[in-house]
C-alpha cells in the first residue's frame, strides 16, 4: 500500500525553504520531526530531502546495499573548501577509494599526548602546533574554519538568488577558504623540504603510501583537501563532545561524582597512561550517553542507489537526500525506553552497548563511510576527559546555565562557561 509521505505546505517560490533557519539547519529538521512524525519531506527548491527520525527507519536506510552516501546540497558547499577529501567525495570519486585504503590503517588508536583537541589533531596529523595554549587568541584557523562551515549552512538554506546577491560574504568566504588551503599547502611544502622519515604521522602517510589497487600516491591537492578535512572533522567533533560532556556532569552531580570516582579509583595520583584507558568504563559509558543523548553532528544524508519503498510505504526516489535525525533517532522511546530524555550513562555500560539492536547507535556515521576518525576521537575524548576529572574540580561560571545550542556545521553548547579548581596532588 503506496502512501505519500507528509509534507508541510509548500509556499510560491520558496516551497518550504521558509522552514529551515539558515543558521541552524539541523535544528530545524529535529523541530519539524516533533510536528510531521518519524518522516516527513520537504522540498527546499535546491532539492527534495526525506527526513527520517525512528529506529526502524534508520536502521532500513543503513543497509548499504540499498542506500549510499549523499552529497546533497549542504555538502556541496562544504565541498567548496573540502574538495575531494574523504568526507565530501563521491561515492563513485576514485580519490575517495584510494584516500580511504592508504589512510585506514594509520587511523587505529595513535598515541595521543596533548588534551586540546585542536592541537592534538594538529600534532598527530601533521606534527604541527597551533600553540592555542600559549595564544591569547585561537589560530586563524580556528576562525576561518567556524565561519565558513556557518556560511556553508546559510548558503544550502538560502536560494540560489540570494546567494548569489551576498557579494560580501562570498569574497570573505574564499579569502578564509585560500587561508586555509594556504596553512595546509605549507605545511606539505615544509614536509617535503625538510622529510622527517621516522615519522608515522599522516602527512607522511598520504605523501608516501602507495595505493595497492591502483599503485598511484594521493596527489598534492587530494592531500590539501584531506588535510584541510582532518583539521575541520578533528576539531570540531571532538571539542564539541566534550563540552556536551562537562555540561552533562555538571547538571547531574551525582554522575560527575561517580564518574571523578572511578578516575581516582584507576589513576590515583600518577601520571594518566595509555594502560589506564580500557579500566575506565564508567567514563566511556559517559561520553556514549553523552554522544547518544546529543552528539555534535546533528544529521547525516544518504540516497537510494536505485528508486525504492521505505517501510513497504513509502516511495523513495534515487538521488532524493534522505537525512537521518540524529537527535530524534537517539531518543527513539521504542530503543531507549520512557527516559530517554534522562541522561544516564548506565544505559550504555559494556554488555549492554553490545545489546543494542542493529544501527540503534549511529553519531560516528554508517558503513564504509562511518567516520575514520572515530577509534581516535573516543581514545582523545577518554584521555580529555580522564585529565579534566583527575586533576581539576568543575563548576558553572554561571551556576543558573541552562543548554542553549549554537552550530556551524557540527552542534556545540553555547555560552558554556566553567570554572575550574586544581585538585591539590593530582597527576
Ligand atoms: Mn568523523 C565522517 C562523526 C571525529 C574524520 N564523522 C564522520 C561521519 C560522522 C562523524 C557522523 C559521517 C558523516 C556522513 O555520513 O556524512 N567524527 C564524528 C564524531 C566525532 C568525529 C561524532 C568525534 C566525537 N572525525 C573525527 C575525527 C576525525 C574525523 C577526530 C579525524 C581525525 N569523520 C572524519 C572523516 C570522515 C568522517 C575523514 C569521512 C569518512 C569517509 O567518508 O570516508
Amino acid at each position: 500500500e503506496i502512501e505519500s509521505i507528509p509534507q508541510p505546505p509548500i509556499h510560491w517560490f520558496v516551497k518550504n525553504l521558509p522552514e529551515m533557519n539558515p543558521n541552524f539547519p539541523s535544528e530545524s529538521f529535529w523541530r519539524l520531526a516533533d510536528i510531521y512524525g518519524p518522516i516527513y519531506k520537504l522540498d527546499v527548491v535546491t532539492e527534495e530531502i526525506v527526513v527520517v527520525s525512528s529506529h526502524e527507519l534508520i536502521n532500513e536506510a543503513c543497509n548499504e546495499d540499498r542506500f549510499e552516501k549523499c552529497i546533497n546540497s549542504a555538502l556541496l558547499e562544504v565541498r567548496a573548501l573540502l574538495g575531494d577529501g574523504l568526507f565530501t567525495a563521491f561515492p563513485e570519486e576514485t580519490n575517495w577509494g584510494k584516500a580511504h585504503r592508504v589512510l585506514m590503517p594509520v587511523f587505529g588508536p595513535l598515541a595521543v599526548k596533548k588534551i586540546m583537541a585542536f592541537d592534538t589533531i594538529g600534532l598527530c596529523s601533521f606534527s604541527y602546533r597551533y600553540n592555542s595554549f600559549y595564544l591569547a587568541e585561537a589560530h586563524p584557523f580556528a576562525q576561518q574554519m567556524a565561519d565558513v562551515l556557518s556560511e556553508s549552512g546559510r548558503r544550502a538554506n538560502r536560494t540560489s538568488i540570494e546567494s548569489y546577491l551576498r557579494v560580501f560574504s562570498a569574497q570573505q568566504n574564499k579569502e578564509n577558504v585560500e587561508a586555509m588551503w594556504r596553512l595546509c599547502d605549507e605545511l606539505v611544502a615544509d614536509r617535503k623540504a625538510h622529510p622527517q622519515p621516522d615519522s608515522k604521522d599522516l602527512l607522511n602517510t598520504m605523501l608516501n603510501v602507495t595505493d595497492p589497487v591502483t599503485g598511484e600516491k594521493l596527489s598534492d591537492e587530494n592531500i590539501r583537501f584531506n588535510m584541510v578535512t582532518f583539521l575541520v572533522a578533528g576539531h570540531e567533533t571532538t571539542s564539541g563532545t566534550l563540552s556536551f560532556l562537562m555540561y552533562h556532569l555538571l547538571k547531574n552531580p551525582e554522575i560527575y561524582h561517580k564518574a571523578q570516582a572511578e578516575v581516582d579509583r584507576v589513576v590515583g595520583n600518577d601520571a594518566l597512561e595509555l594502560k589506564h584507558i580500557p579500566q575506565l568504563k564508567y567514563l566511556e559509558a559517559c561520553l556514549r550517553e553523552t554522544l547518544r543523548f546529543q552528539g555534535p553532528i546533528g544529521v547525516f544524508v544518504v540516497t537510494p542507489k536505485k528508486d525504492t519503498v521505505l517501510a513497504n510505504r513509502y516511495p523513495v526516489k534515487k538521488g532524493t537526500a534522505v537525512l537521518f535525525n540524529l537527535l530524534g533517532f537517539h531518543h527513539d522511546p521504542k530503543v531507549w525506553g520512557d527516559d530517554a530524555k534522562t541522561f544516564k550513562p548506565e544505559r550504555l555500560l559494556e554488555g549492554k552497548f553490545e545489546a543494542l539492536p542493529p544501527n540503534a547507535f549511529k553519531p560516528f556515521g554508517n558503513g564504509m563511510r562511518a567516520c575514520i576518525g572515530r577509534a581516535f576521537a573516543e581514545q582523545e575524548m577518554l584521555l580529555a576527559a580522564a585529565l579534566i576529572l583527575q586533576r581539576f574540580q568543575a563548576e558553572f561560571a554561571d551556576p543558573s546555565y541552562s543548554l542553549e545550542l549554537k552550530s556551524t556545521l557540527t552542534v556545540k553548547p553555547k555560552n558554556l562557561k566553567i570554572k575550574v579548581r586544581r585538585r591539590p596532588g593530582k597527576g
